[in-house]
């Protein structure tokens, strides 16, 4: 795992090129704890998610250590993990953009798809493969991607298998922008970049408005976010934002 900081954010590199960033346990517990430390890191607001090298974000879990599964028991407490730490991200303070540069299948589009938004490069390939060997997604695909595409479009991919392209993931909503492969990580940087200048109580506190939100019924969600923007109205920054407003000036937000 490569983690580089930068001025409020910070860019998290899945670093196993010679196998196209499989997850296996020891880069699944590797990305457990990076993402532990920037979550203690309170100058870190924002994460952009990639993978090491040209061809791929992640191709999957490690299909050798599925095919060490001995048993149902063992098979579950390894979709529990990856399902933990794919929860942990989707939750976090952190905003996370996922850079996807090359293949996202199987628990690689699953990681994608924990994250809060999605950047794709226009070669990516995504897609949950996981039926052509024999299993069924276990990171979160079955319950994140019906989510995101509705059911129609995810039970064609769970049930076939195939890979789709970056354009074909962005009609169903599954990706947020298509870009030219180049120019991927300018892209993602710079939207991390302008996130990571936004007032950071309002920003952490937006995403869990929409993500708990999601959670429950209409009138559940209107009241979370009813009392979260009295705690964003509350806060010295939406002072500042407001105040900078009126008198024609850019804010400059202290995270209080
Ligand atoms: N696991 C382990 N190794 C992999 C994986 C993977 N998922 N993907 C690629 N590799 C390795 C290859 O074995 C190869 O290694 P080596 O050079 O030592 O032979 C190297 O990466 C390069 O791959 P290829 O030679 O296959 O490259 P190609 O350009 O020919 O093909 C593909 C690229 C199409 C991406 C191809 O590698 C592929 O199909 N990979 C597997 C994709 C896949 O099926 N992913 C889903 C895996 S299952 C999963 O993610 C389940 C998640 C939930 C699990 C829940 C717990 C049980």
């Amino acid at each position: 795992m490569l983690t580089e900081r930068h001025e409020g954010f910070a860019v998290l590199t899945i670093n196993r090129p010679e196998a196209l960033n499989a997850l296996n346990p020891a880069v699944l517990d590797a990305l457990d704890q990076a993402w532990s430390d920037l979550e203690a890191d309170e100058g870190i607001r924002v994460v952009v998610v990639t993978g090491a090298g040209d061809r791929a974000f992640v191709a999957g879990a490690d299909i050798a250590a599925i095919n060490r599964i001995g048993s149902a028991a063992e098979g579950e407490r390894f979709a529990r993990r990856g399902q933990a730490i794919f929860d942990r991200i989707a939750r976090s303070r952190l905003v996370s953009i996922a850079a996807i540069n090359g293949y996202a299948l199987g628990g690689g589009l699953e990681l994608a798809m924990a994250c809060d938004l999605r950047v794709a490069a226009d070669s990516a390939e995504v897609g949950q493969p996981e039926i052509l060997l024999g299993v069924i997604p276990g990171f979160g695909g079955t319950q994140r991607l019906p989510r995101l595409a509705g059911s129609g479009a995810a039970l064609w991919w769970i049930l076939t298998g195939d890979r789709v392209g970056a354009n074909e993931a962005y009609r169903l909503g599954v990706v947020d922008r298509v870009v030219p492969k180049a120019e991927l990580m300018t892209v993602a940087l710079d939207l991390a970049r302008r996130l990571a200048e936004r007032a950071p109580i309002a920003l952490a506190l937006a995403k869990r408005a929409v993500r708990e939100g999601l959670q429950g019924d209409l009138a559940t969600g209107l009241d979370l976010e009813a009392a979260l923007f009295g705690l964003t109205a509350a806060s010295e920054d939406a002072r500042e934002g407001t105040r900078a407003f009126l008198d024609k000036r850019p804010p400059r937000f202290r995270g209080v």
